[in-house]
């Protein structure tokens, strides 16, 4: 836009205030990063402007609860930002245009509205947004039934302004459609973060619970403000101690933080609690004195936090205790701890991520065997947690079997927000069509549309309960997730924990609107390389369904060669099986036969090469190395193309960055840029890593055409890695 000096030389004020407007909107100032999706720009569109201030002249809000209290103020603080006025708050209507948000029992005008059969239908979470009239006055309604309801739908309506739209005609109803919206936090009390990218723990336990650190309120907003009910602050490789006193106290003190947000808080419990902390001789689940010991354990926890939770565990796996260890089931265990916490409506959320002491055959059908076996065996308020895929949080997995195999059990989605295997917070990489391909993955556990959505959602079965979980990517960083991207992991897993049926497209287009800008010309390159970013990464790290070949222990980079590493189900070369033949991993009928464990017909779809889709082709399938593939071309150049495509993707979002530059502040572009050249780095590095190791297989050349390797084979293998973030 051009501001002018009119002939008469008198300065066009009207262009000067909307020039700045769009400065402000544009020179974020350093830190306003850490804001995430709660930047609250001003709307710079003058048309849009308009229309909010002719429908927000005052605010009427009813209740005087810590939550109303935060829904006002969160309400007062946006409408400032976002449009520049001052919007008076009062008791009553006093002017033509007002909000009013309350509930039935705290606002005499929604009383008076009669929305009582409308909030009948959404839950004690949910909320109405709707424009109507009251006492001949424009009214906007926020309503809800509970005092939490009103705080998710001011944040609602606030995104509805963050996003640009029109507030004449609403008529909204939200609920959520799971029940317990989790962040998992691997968070050790030493501070240190298992599989963290960006920095500390943000629980400052040492100081606790004297000081509190304005972060956990503003932890708390965030993940409000996206619907998030519930945090587990322990890693789940527990430590007994977060269950002393000496860290109850401490935790209540968060607690009290998190109440008014929605949130409550659960703990990891180590199996071996009994013995360490307890002084007990056994952790046995069915010896007396254990049980006694956790019913005692678990009053004390509510005497603090009289909402707690519940436990999340996990059991024999990975080298943890569990009850596995006295010769009983995982349902023994489960149920032991579940009994205990059922007087105080406590949950258990027992996860199927478990490990053989012995290496078995295959690796991703363990969980299935071991647990489809308890379905019906486990007390009511048990969830068993299950990762979205088989293994481990792969870039790509297929679905978990167990989803749709245990109807009678609540089913408990595991997502990973933090980028483990993903590129850490190095990497750009959108989250959202991972979570979106897994939550709409047809089962067929009742029939077509059975998806991996509705079986969490316990809707076939009506469950009472039903709840998903993100590993959390949160520490100390100043923009708390590391990478700006990676702030959309964190949104998009709450958005979809809200409406697992939503699509990661509208969730990526809200997210930018509310981060960055609404300008067009900005979202739409924007949009487009997050969504397509997660298949670069499955390109240039595992395409076509390879898996787990990351360098060992720390998981940063390749490590295809791995071969050595304590159990043969923790090395690279168990599961891509290369040889001078070909590569993959033969889960069909005549290999590990996997594939029994999904129902038809997606056991023979994936069953069959030939109709077993490209994504998991070497998941599922042992293939020569010349072998043609769908493309026409042969496995060996398919792969080598595939490696390539997802370097040069990465080199075009590099370019699609560059020409933004003008388009948002100078600080969140110069970081993603410098990011985006450290993900090009990677991906090469990926890529010729991984295919000069699969030549030594193959003998085959890369084809003429593309890209060849600037080092040879040893410099990858011997490329020196030290401190690795995140272990
Ligand atoms: C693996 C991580 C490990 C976790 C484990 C788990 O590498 O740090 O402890 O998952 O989920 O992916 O328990």
């Amino acid at each position: 836009m051009k501001t002018k000096i009119q002939p008469n030389g008198i300065i066009p004020w009207k262009s000067i205030f909307l020039m700045y407007f769009i400065l402000l909107s544009i020179n974020i100032k350093a830190g306003d990063d850490y804001k995430l999706w709660l930047q609250y720009s001003p709307v710079t569109s003058q048309q849009m402007l308009g229309h909010y201030k002719k429908y927000i002249h005052e605010m009427v809000i009813g209740g005087d609860s810590e939550t109303i209290k935060i829904a006002e103020k969160e309400l007062s603080h946006a409408l400032l930002k976002m449009l520049g006025v001052k919007v008076p708050v009062s008791d009553k209507a006093t002017r033509e245009n007002i909000v009013v948000a309350g509930t039935p029992e705290t606002s005499e005008i929604i009383k008076n509205l009669n929305l009582k059969a409308k909030l009948e239908n959404i839950g004690d979470e949910g909320y109405l947004i709707t424009n109507t009239t009251y006492s001949g006055k424009n009214c906007l309604v926020i309503a809800a039934k509970k005092d939490i309801g009103v705080l998710y739908g001011v944040y609602h309506f606030l995104k509805l302004i963050q996003t640009n739209q029109e507030i004449s005609n609403l008529n909204i109803e939200s609920s959520p459609k799971i029940k317990l919206r989790l962040l998992n936090h691997w968070d050790n009390l030493d501070r240190t973060v298992e599989r963290g990218y960006a920095g500390f723990s943000i629980w400052d336990w040492h100081r606790l619970p004297g000081y509190i650190d304005p972060r956990y309120t503003d932890y708390a907003r965030a993940n409000a403000s996206v619907g998030i009910n519930g945090t587990v602050v322990s890693n789940v490789n527990a430590n007994a101690l977060i269950l002393t006193d000496y860290y109850l106290v401490k935790l209540k003190a968060l607690a009290g933080v998190f109440r008014p947000y929605g949130i409550k808080v659960y703990l990891t419990a180590r199996f071996s609690a009994p013995i360490e902390i307890g002084g007990l001789s056994t952790a046995d689940p069915l010896n007396e004195d254990v049980k006694n010991w956790w019913k005692n354990k678990i009053k004390e926890i509510y005497s603090y936090i009289p909402d707690f939770g519940g436990f999340l565990v996990k059991a024999n796996s990975e080298g943890q205790p569990g009850p596995q260890n006295y010769g009983r089931s995982h349902a023994d265990g489960a149920n032991m701890l579940a009994e205990a916490l059922a007087d105080y409506h406590g949950v258990v959320m027992w996860r199927a991520f478990v490990y053989d002491n012995n290496v078995p055959v295959d690796r991703t059908k363990q969980a299935y065997n071991e647990f489809k076996p308890l379905d019906g065996k486990l007390l009511d308020n048990v969830l068993v947690q299950v990762k979205n895929g088989p293994l481990d949080f792969q870039p790509r997995e297929p679905f978990h079997p167990l989803f749709g195999a245990m109807p009678k059990t609540p089913l408990m989605m595991e997502f990973q927000i933090t980028q483990e295997y993903l590129g850490f917070a190095t990497h750009l990489v959108y989250l959202g069509p991972l979570y979106e391909e897994c939550l709409q993955s047809d089962t067929y556990a009742k029939g077509q549309g059975s998806t991996v959505s509705k079986v969490i959602q316990g809707t076939p079965e009506d469950h009472h309960l039903s709840g998903i979980a993100g590993v959390a990517n949160i520490g100390t960083d100043l923009n708390w997730c590391g990478h700006p991207f990676a702030q959309a992991n964190w949104y998009v897993f709450g958005r979809m924990a809200w409406d697992p049926d939503i699509t990661s497209e509208t969730v990526a287009d809200d997210w930018i609107r509310m981060t960055f800008s609404n300008d067009p010309s900005f979202i739409q390159p924007v949009k487009e390389m997050m969504l397509a970013s997660r298949e670069f990464t499955v390109n240039y790290m595992t395409p076509l369904g390879l898996h787990h070949i990351m360098d060992e222990g720390h998981h940063h980079g390749p490590g295809p060669w791995i071969d050595d590493a304590g159990r043969a189900d923790w090395t690279s070369v168990y599961y891509h099986r290369a040889d001078s033949i070909g590569i993959g991993f033969d889960r069909s009928p005549a290999g590990s036969n996997a594939v029994e464990q999904y129902f038809s017909p997606v056991k023979e779809i994936f069953g069959n090469p030939e109709t077993c889709p490209d994504e998991y082709l070497l998941w599922f399938h042992r293939m020569k190395w010349n072998d043609i593939t769908r493309s026409g071309r042969t496995l060996w150049d398919e792969l080598c193309y595939r490696y390539h495509a997802g370097v040069d993707s990465v080199r075009q979002m590099k370019k699609v960055w560059n020409a933004l530059e003008t388009k948002i502040d100078t600080e969140r572009f110069g970081k993603v840029k410098m990011l985006l050249a450290i993900q090009e780095e990677e991906a090469v590095m990926w890529r010729d890593a991984c295919l000069l190791y699969f030549q030594t297989f193959s003998g085959l050349p890369i084809p003429a055409g593309l890209e060849q390797p600037k080092h040879p084979l040893g410099y990858y293998r011997n490329m020196k890695k030290y401190f690795v973030p995140g272990i």
